[in-house]
């Protein structure tokens, strides 16, 4: 099986913890009949207290540490995929010469995807008098952000280094603290702010807003809106590699089966041709399996949904829809 790797940065008050405890305690429930389960029982436990503790508006635990996690998705209950989720606090990307810094560059060469973790309230949450006027203040505020200006750096040091970049998601957090008229902006100014990374053929870069549906204090009731949407993402691309993975062991199969198929060859490789056609047999299931479960992911998300690809805004659930379409026939 393949090491499957999710890759999170975000800076500290980010709201990194509070999503990931309060994403993981909805999830375990089900989303859409999807859910998770951190493998780990000391994972489990950690998670459902911080939760627990957060829902009676303690604040977690500012730490900055790397945290690793392994998570197991499951759709009625039935194995979708696993993967590692690794969480790195943003302070590590000021640290370019530091070990921590290397092995978070060392994950992300080998990550399915990678998510970056923008704080709503301090970067979108913005006084301004009309759509345009946010846009701008936004913009300009986004700027300044020597946060955002170490994650762009990122980028700069991983082309520097031939590192292909992995499906990205950003993901703005607190958006309750968003104003309603302004929170359609987000994509647009996603779009602008990191044109450079959208704007290349290969890339794939979808931005999310979410939150856990208000801010940490006593009386705090959670109100979790689109939290599922990093997990779909990033599933989405674990099961685009496992499908591209068995079409190419299927193809190879067939041409096996194809040169050893005369009269005089079917008759000294009969076994191995029998072998291969039971492979390329299991693999179609396998194929079924993965893409079924790729388009219930896919439902996750709402029709008007745009993502980047190649640097073009397109429709999310066309998009999916066509790729895993081409990949599964
Ligand atoms: N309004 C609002 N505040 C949030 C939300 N999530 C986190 N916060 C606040 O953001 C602060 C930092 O959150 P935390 O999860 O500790 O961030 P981390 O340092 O990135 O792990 C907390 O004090 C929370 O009150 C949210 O969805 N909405
Ligand atoms: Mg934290």
């Amino acid at each position: 099986m393949f090491e499957n790797k999710v890759t999170v940065i975000g800076y500290t008050a980010s709201g990194k913890t509070t999503y990931l405890a309060g994403m993981y305690t909805c999830m375990t429930l089900g989303i859409k009949h999807f859910s998770l389960y951190a493998t780990n029982p000391n994972n489990d436990l950690y998670l459902e207290q911080l939760w627990s503790r957060i829902c009676e508006g303690v604040k977690p635990d500012p730490s900055d540490n790397v945290e690793k996690y392994s998570f197991h998705i499951a759709h009625n209950r039935k194995p979708v995929t696993d993967f590692e989720w690794m969480d790195y606090p943003g302070g590590v990307l000021s640290q370019p010469n530091s070990q921590e810094f290397q092995a978070l560059v060392a994950n992300v060469k080998e990550s399915d995807c990678l998510l970056l973790i923008l704080d709503g309230d301090k970067l979108f949450n913005i006084e301004a008098s009309d759509v345009e006027d946010y846009k701008d203040n936004v913009l300009r505020n986004i700027s300044m952000d020597e946060g955002i200006r170490r994650e762009v750096k990122l980028f700069s040091y991983l082309s520097a280094n031939y590192i292909d970049l992995p499906p990205v998601g950003i993901v703005v957090t607190k958006c309750d603290l968003i104003p309603k008229q302004y929170q359609t902006a987000i994509q647009e100014i996603i779009g602008t702010q990191f044109e450079d990374i959208i704007e290349e053929k290969g890339r794939v870069v979808l931005p999310m807003s979410v939150t856990l549906g208000g801010k940490i204090e006593p009386g705090f009731s959670p109100r979790p809106y689109n939290i599922e949407q990093p997990i779909a993402f990033a599933v989405l691309a674990i099961l685009l590699k496992y499908l591209n993975d068995a079409n190419a062991k299927k193809d190879a199969n067939n041409s096996y089966i194809e040169n050893n198929s005369g009269i005089i060859k079917g008759f000294f490789n009969s076994g191995k041709v029998d072998r291969a056609r039971q492979n390329s047999q299991e693999l179609m299931q396998e194929i079924d399996k993965w893409s079924d479960n790729a388009f219930k992911l896919i439902d996750l998300f709402s029709e008007k949904k745009q993502i980047y690809v190649d640097g073009r805004s397109r429709n999310l659930k066309e998009y999916y829809q066509e790729l895993f379409r081409a990949i599964s026939n």
